[in-house]
């Protein structure tokens, strides 16, 4: 995959919320065209995986507990510098420190409840895009 890729989550707050239209229209017109795209339900072994990177940190349980608890939009966008701009998009972890304008701003709840995922790197962007797509599903 080149570095011109990402990978992106809708979290189940916004899915259930019913952001999943909007968000996908803010990434659209930041320029972000979708490689691929699906609603699907991370099991709790699935979520366990998928942040295992962050299994030491006090808020494991609770995340993975919270991104198993509902349907979620995994996204695969293709945009120069994709990484970086995305996470500019989304803004913040916790809302109250994100930019106005940004997703996380205008639809997020709480820390956890953070409406969107973003990769944070292009090395991250190719595992998390191949953890629920095939290749063959990236267009
Ligand atoms: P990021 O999503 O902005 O990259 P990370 O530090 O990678 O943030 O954390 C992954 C996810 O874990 C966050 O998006 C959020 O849902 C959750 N999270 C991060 N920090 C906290 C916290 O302090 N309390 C509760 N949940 C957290
Ligand atoms: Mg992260």
């Amino acid at each position: 995959m080149s570095g011109n890729r990402t990978f992106t989550m809708i979290k189940p707050d916004a899915v259930a919320a019913g952001n999943t239209g909007a968000i996908t229209k803010m990434i659209e017109e930041a320029g972000f065209r979708i490689v691929a795209m699906k609603k699907t339900k991370l099991s709790r072994e699935r979520a366990g995986q998928f942040y295992a990177i962050h299994k030491e940190r006090p808020f494991y349980e609770d995340l993975c507990n919270y991104m198993s608890s509902g349907p979620i939009i995994p996204m695969t966008l293709e945009k120069e510098n994709a990484v970086e701009d995305f996470r500019t998009l989304i803004g913040a972890t916790n809302p109250q420190e994100a930019a106005e304008g940004t997703i996380r701003k205008l639809f997020a709840t709480s820390i956890e409840a953070n409406a969107i995922h973003g990769s944070d790197s292009d090395e991250n962007a190719e595992i998390e895009s191949n953890f629920f797509f095939s290749r063959t599903e990236q267009f």
